[in-house]
């Protein structure tokens, strides 16, 4: 098809150019907060189309896609290092892309007083040294909401919000020694049951958690019914001679082992964990 600078220039082709992405947010190597939302913008003009709008906008974190759009916020991202790419796209079709790195502090937990053990999560609002998040939403946008706290030998987990779902599990998930890219036998699985079954499981070294815990993963747990729907659930984790080390951890709601499948849906924070990988879990400092 010829245009009109074609006519007037015999010979001579007009070749379309690339348009130009920016990454606004994050600005290069920003750092954020563990537990608050990221703003992520860009923008894009084009020499023939001139400013491109969201809908060509395609966006990755770490090869996740997100929404079209010129900005939104991510939540849940794990501590670590990530990359957050911007393609976009001009109406002849040609893309182009920029990429830019940021980083996410490890949940960093102070010293605390313990609060009490009743499935109930109302003490850790007003202790300083909480660290409050959430598990990635429900199919209804819900959201469970964890509070995280230490004191001077174990680790205390509340969630609030959880949805009933029949034989479900919620879960907390320990790297000890921050080592290793399959769940060892050190790695710990605690799991309470929506039917108030506990159990404790170790890493096998092989991508599963199904062998038995050692003899000292002392663990407790209370559950409280919030309402005929929700309900609420405290864990009490021993520490043991963990002052001052780094720790991976998960934190879950994990549908039932029937309803596996491919496209099974695990709440999980970091939202993206993986349960049988380590590496994917929360970067932990214990201060
Ligand atoms: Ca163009
Ligand atoms: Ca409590
Ligand atoms: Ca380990």
């Amino acid at each position: 098809m010829e245009d009109d600078i074609t006519k007037i220039s015999p010979g001579f082709t007009v070749k379309n150019q690339e348009p130009n992405p920016i990454i606004e947010s994050p600005i290069a190597d920003e750092i954020f907060s563990p537990t608050i939302p990221v703003f992520i913008s860009g923008s894009a003009t084009d020499p023939e189309d001139g400013l491109l709008l969201g809908e060509t906008y395609s966006w990755t974190i770490d090869q996740i896609s997100y929404p079209k759009q010129n900005s939104f916020f991510v939540e849940g991202l794990a501590p670590g290092n990530h990359t957050v790419t911007l393609t976009v796209t001009d109406s002849q079709k040609l893309s182009a892309s920029t990429s830019s790195s940021f980083t996410i502090l490890p949940l960093s937990l102070y010293m605390s007083s313990s609060p009490n053990l009743d499935g109930q999560c109302n003490e850790y609002a007003s202790e300083n040294n909480t660290i409050h998040f959430n598990l990635k939403p429900y199919s209804d946008d819900t959201r469970a909401h964890v509070s995280l706290l230490r004191s001077s030998d174990s680790l205390w987990v509340c969630f609030q919000g959880l949805k009933h779902i029949n034989s479900s599990n919620v879960v907390v998930a320990v790297d000890r020694d921050s080592s290793g890219n399959d769940a060892q036998s050190d790695d710990l699985l605690y799991a309470l049951n929506d039917n108030g079954y506990v159990s404790i499981r170790s890493g096998n070294g092989a991508g599963g958690f199904d062998s038995p815990p050692p003899s000292t993963a002392n663990f407790q747990s209370s559950a409280f019914q919030i309402t005929s729907t929700l309900w609420s659930a405290e864990f009490k984790i021993p520490l043991g001679s963990l002052l001052q080390k780094q720790l991976r951890l998960l934190f879950g709601h994990l549908p039932p082992i029937t309803r596996l499948s491919k496209d099974r849906v695990q709440y999980f924070y970091p939202y993206n964990a993986v349960l049988t990988s380590p590496k994917t879990w929360a970067s932990t400092t214990l201060i």
